[in-house]
């Protein structure tokens, strides 16, 4: 399978992020490209191409051209408001308040934010654009016939909706790469997003249509971030109606149960009948994680791309959490691994 990546994606640098009342080192950090991309080349899992340049218009398939300009512009109005550390949303139209301000950067900050987890900093717009850019290149790769291509997308994107960025992600590489599957004549794509937490923007952005099968396996939103979304009562709505499919888990879910969920979502996918695949891929579900709460192992992620693999789809990969670094590239390529031996 081959690999695309990028190095813009050092452009993405953050130096802070909130948690536990602590501005830390974030966890979504370069060095974890650096090690996926490391232990792929080890592996010899196949080519590692450079993405080609795809321009803003298949990002405005998905994101609300007001959204893309915020980020744009976003770093520059906050050093030129004088600000000292990085762009940190810290207030939110909240219930009974009234929307959309759009002159002072801390309104639009809070406006277009989920959570206060992600900095916005210098170089995050061209870090999110090249990883954007990642996608669409193994997004192309496998509408020309391969079987599957992995995009390394760093920042990640599965919590980005149509006008909101957090939980690490600015723009959905993951749904914007379906919405050129549909684009291109693709009838119907489903997306089985495999990342610890829900896959939040993913769900929001195609929530209302029958064309795209969202499935989540995730942490139990009632115990983790995103919170406030991903519960299993959400099924989709007018057209999409029973095409959001979310299975979530208790703490402490080891890979025998978790696999059975994958199970029934692999059966429920091959029932859809999708031109493509795509799989969100996060292995922040690994037991080592700093941030999650179930217990796979390393040996595990050598079934889950096998299980992917037995359906048999054009099926493109978009990288998404996982924050053991130690483990990251091992996990990863164990995924990939597994789908490239699959019967
Ligand atoms: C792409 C992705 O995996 N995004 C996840 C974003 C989660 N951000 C909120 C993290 C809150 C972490 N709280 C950690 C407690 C550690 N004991
Ligand atoms: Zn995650």
């Amino acid at each position: 399978m081959k690999t695309i990546y990028s190095p813009l994606h050092h452009r993405r640098t953050a130096t802070s992020e909130l948690d536990g009342g602590m501005l830390i080192d974030p966890h979504e950090r370069p060095s974890r490209a650096e090690t996926i991309l490391g232990r792929v080349k080890d592996q010899a899992l196949g080519e590692i191409l450079d993405p080609e340049p795809f321009g803003v218009e298949p990002i405005l398939r998905v994101h609300t051209p007001e959204y893309v300009e915020f980020l744009e512009h976003c770093w520059e109005e906050w050093v030129a408001a004088g600000k000292p550390g990085e762009a940190i949303p810290q207030f939110w139209p909240a219930r009974g308040m009234r929307q959309r301000p759009t002159s002072d950067i801390d309104g639009k900050l809070g406006y277009y934010a989920l959570g206060a987890d992600t900095s916005i900093t210098e170089g995050t717009w061209e870090a999110a654009r090249a990883s954007v850019d990642v996608a669409l290149t193994a997004q192309k790769l496998v509408a020309n016939g391969e079987r599957a291509a992995f995009a390394l997308c760093r920042p990640p994107g599965h919590h980005a909706a149509a006008d909101l960025f957090g939980g690490y992600c600015f723009f959905n590489n993951a749904a914007i790469a379906t919405q050129a599957f549909l684009d291109q004549g693709a009838k119907r794509v489903a997306i089985l997003d495999v990342d610890f937490h829900h896959g939040n923007g993913t769900q929001s952005i195609f929530y209302h249509r029958n064309d795209v099968l969202t499935i989540s396996l995730h942490g139990d939103p009632d115990l983790v971030f995103p919170h406030f979304l991903g519960y299993e009562d959400e099924t989709g709505e007018g057209a999409g109606e029973g095409h959001n499919l979310n299975i979530v888990y208790p703490p402490g879910t080891p890979f025998s149960q978790w696999r059975e969920g994958l199970d029934t979502v692999c059966q429920r996918i091959a029932a859809f009948r999708p031109d493509a695949l795509v799989v969100p891929l996060g292995v922040d579900t690994f037991e080592g994680d700093p941030i999650s709460f179930f217990k796979l192992k390393s040996e595990d992620y050598l079934a889950v791309g096998e299980r992917l693999g037995q359906l048999g789809l054009p099926t493109l990969f978009t990288m998404e959490g996982g924050y053991d670094v130690e483990a990251i590239g091992v996990n990863v390529a164990n995924v990939l691994k597994g789908f490239d031996h699959a019967r």
